[in-house]
């Protein structure tokens, strides 16, 4: 099982999507193990998106993300972060897909509702930026052996 670091950006808490996309998200399958509505730091919006500094659209980016509240999950599921990026769609609102987060809800380029992790080793950097280990929870949905297919010992 994979964990992966979604935010739902402050255009997406403003908008009042956050009950629709938890939904989305738990209705495919994926099991929140951590949560919480807070107002990202300059230096924590910098530090997450370090790989973009000196590009233009940066600091628009930075102000953006600490400009209202967001809220923060950790989601866990058998290739749970190429499973987020697909129902996140391409970056730009105006080219994501129908059927995808962005493809469904914005128009925008820079205010596109969400962010995921692109790889292990992101979800692994960015899970430790935003949650303390302890707000982490393991625990097992009753509804797993639903979810997957655990008859061979692994989910499939
Ligand atoms: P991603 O969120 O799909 O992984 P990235 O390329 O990592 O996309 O960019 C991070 C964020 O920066 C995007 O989600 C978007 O909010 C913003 N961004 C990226 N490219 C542009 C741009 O060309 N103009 C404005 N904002 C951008
Ligand atoms: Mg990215």
């Amino acid at each position: 099982m994979e964990r992966t670091l979604i935010i739902f950006k402050p255009d997406a808490v403003q908008r009042g999507f956050v009950g629709e996309l938890i939904s989305r998200f738990e209705r495919k399958g994926l099991q929140i193990v951590g949560m919480k509505l807070t107002q990202i730091s300059p230096q924590l919006a910098e530090t997450h998106y370090q790989a973009h500094k000196g590009k233009g659209f940066y600091p628009g980016l930075v102000r953006f993300m600490t400009s209202s509240p967001v809220v923060i999950m950790a989601l866990q599921g058998k290739d749970s972060i190429a499973i987020c990026r697909n129902m996140m769609g391409a970056t730009f609102g105006s080219k994501a897909n129908p059927g995808t987060i962005r493809g469904d809800y914005g128009v925008s380029n820079s205010y596109n509702l969400v962010h995921g992790s692109d790889s292990p080793e992101a979800a692994t950097r960015e899970l430790g930026l935003f949650f303390k280990p302890e707000e982490l929870i393991d625990w097992t949905p009753a509804v797993q052996p639903w979810v997957y297919d655990l008859t061979k010992g692994t989910p499939e």
